[in-house]
């Protein structure tokens, strides 16, 4: 599962600049078409309230998903509700951010969720998906 959270419906017009020119569409084909070798089923969501984003992690949990891959945006600095969805539903998540979150403000620098996820990738556009 591929788990966005608030304002990245809004990436392609969103400060460019920052998060690039690609649309969240763009994004998922992009990693639907870099991951077909390796014969994953992908399915991705986006979600600008906290609670959606909590009950899609149970849903990967009940559905039982391999894994989730999370940028929870804004939501990753502060969100201990998100962080203990995490922890609970113990299957391997993957925090990414399309920017690089320690080169920018500073209260960006601390993830909430990285402590409960297998590992973060940050600072690489849409690479960091796949
Ligand atoms: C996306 C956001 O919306 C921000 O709130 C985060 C993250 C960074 C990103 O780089 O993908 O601070």
């Amino acid at each position: 599962m591929i788990l966005n959270g608030p304002n990245l419906n809004n990436l392609g017009k969103r400060e460019p600049e920052i998060y690039g020119k690609d649309t969240l569409s763009d994004i998922i084909e992009y990693t639907k078409e870099e991951t077909k070798s390796l014969g994953v089923e992908i399915e991705a969501y986006q979600s600008n309230h906290e609670g959606e984003i909590i009950d899609l992690l149970y849903r990967a949990r009940d559905e039982k998903f391999d894994g989730v891959v999370i940028n929870a945006a804004a939501y990753s600095h502060y969100s201990i509700a998100i962080r203990d969805a995490i922890a609970s539903v113990e299957i391997p998540c993957v925090e990414v951010h399309l920017s690089n979150i320690h080169a920018r403000d500073e209260f960006r620098h601390k993830s909430v969720i990285s402590a409960v996820c297998v590992g973060m990738i940050s600072g690489f556009g849409k690479l960091v998906y796949p």
